[in-house]
């Protein structure tokens, strides 16, 4: 299984919000970099990562250097390949691009792992289940509008969801009932057996998050994530320890270590693992198991694509962040009906690039 190709390309999507026919701004996109990765026996395998913002092409150009090292290499030697690549970067990592890009070709790794033993990924890494719950995300976000949130949030209802985030920690002039009624207003619109979670994105301070935390108790939040910074590990564990609302986090620390810190301080109740800001799909499962040895279940962080492989596999996997932010990359990807969704069972992670993108490898 020699490694002969590491390709990259960039793509940019258009930043809709499909869930709820939510407000778009024109012409706003959201970049990729693909990756597609080919051996000497024809196996191949893709993966994907973003968040390069304005770095994108330097995070191409990651990808493009890690390649590189990884030509001739055995395909299956995930670790040997990830640890090659931290000494060649050194100091370099975790925090940043270099983490983002090896993510994608880890993942594209465990594709190719899939593809050649003929099993999905989410039978090579534990199997446990075969459909898991979705919730949506992206359709009740800080920036709109009461009206718009209570728009989007019945429409979700209506399609068939039982789980959806919002935002709290509201733009502009803002005071805890403001915050407060947000949330009663949103609970009113979809009932009362609708799972809810919110996002606060680091931007409280603790004593805001216990504050407003307590004052939205009520309305039965199925987790806040992210109340405030998310390297304040003892922080968030007072605010954990305040509040009956379970707190969320993780999305926002890199590599495995951190997690540790947020595990062994209480820091969260629920571990949110992002793919690509851990390291890829090698390091996502060591989080997890870390999780599941401190009582604590797993959430995943968009590319619901490649997450639902991984919250199916594991015994602590509660349910897929869906945002579909990748969706229009792929042809035929998997796709939540009324709040579940089925894991694929063709070989490695059943994805394909569009036949538009797969082309783009070869004339990059
Ligand atoms: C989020 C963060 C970054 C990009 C998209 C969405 C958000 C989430 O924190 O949890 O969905
Ligand atoms: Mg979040």
């Amino acid at each position: 299984m020699k490694i002969t190709h590491v390709l990259s390309q960039i793509v940019e999507l258009p930043a809709d919000e499909p869930l709820a026919d939510g407000p778009q701004v024109p012409g706003a996109t959201r970049p990729f970099v693909l990756i597609k990765i080919a051996t000497a026996d024809g196996a191949e395998g893709i993966g994907v990562t973003f968040f390069g913002a304005a770095m994108t092409r330097t995070l191409k150009q990651a990808v493009d250097d890690l390649g590189a090292l990884m030509i001739g290499m055995d395909a299956l030697a995930t670790e040997r390949i990830a640890q090659k690549l931290r000494d060649a970067c050194s100091s370099a990592g975790p925090q940043g691009v270099f983490t983002l890009a090896i993510s994608a070709l880890d993942t594209a790794l465990w594709d190719i792992k899939g593809r050649h033993l003929g099993q999905p990924v989410a039978k090579l890494l534990g199997g446990h289940r075969d459909k898991v719950p979705a919730y949506a995300s992206g359709a009740l976000m800080r920036q709109f509008t009461l009206k718009e949130v209570e728009t989007a949030g019945r429409k979700l209802v209506d399609r068939g969801w039982k789980a959806m985030k919002t935002q709290l920690a509201l733009p502009g002039h803002t005071t805890p009932e403001i915050e407060v009624n947000r949330i009663k207003v949103l609970r009113e619109v979809i009932g009362p057996d609708i799972q809810l979670m919110c996002d606060i994105n680091q931007r409280w301070t603790t004593y805001q998050a216990v504050d407003i935390g307590k004052r939205v108790e009520p309305y039965n939040l199925h987790w806040l994530e992210d109340v405030t910074r998310a390297d304040d590990f003892q922080g968030l564990a007072t605010v954990t320890a305040a509040l009956k609302t379970p707190i969320a986090g993780g999305e926002y620390v890199w590599g495995i270590e951190p997690f540790r810190q947020m595990l062994e301080r209480r820091s969260v109740d629920i571990a949110m693992i992002d793919l690509v800001r851990v390291g890829g799909i090698t390091q996502w499962m060591k989080v997890a198991g870390m999780a599941e040895a401190f009582n604590i279940p797993v959430v995943s962080h968009l590319i619901p694509e490649v997450h639902v492989h991984l919250i199916a596999a594991i015994p602590n996997g509660e349910i897929v962040e869906y945002m579909p932010w990748c969706r229009n990359l792929f042809e035929a990807p998997p796709i939540p009906v009324n709040g579940e969704m089925t894991v694929p069972t063709s070989p490695g992670l059943g994805l394909a690039f569009t036949r538009a993108f797969d082309q783009g490898f070869r004339k990059a």
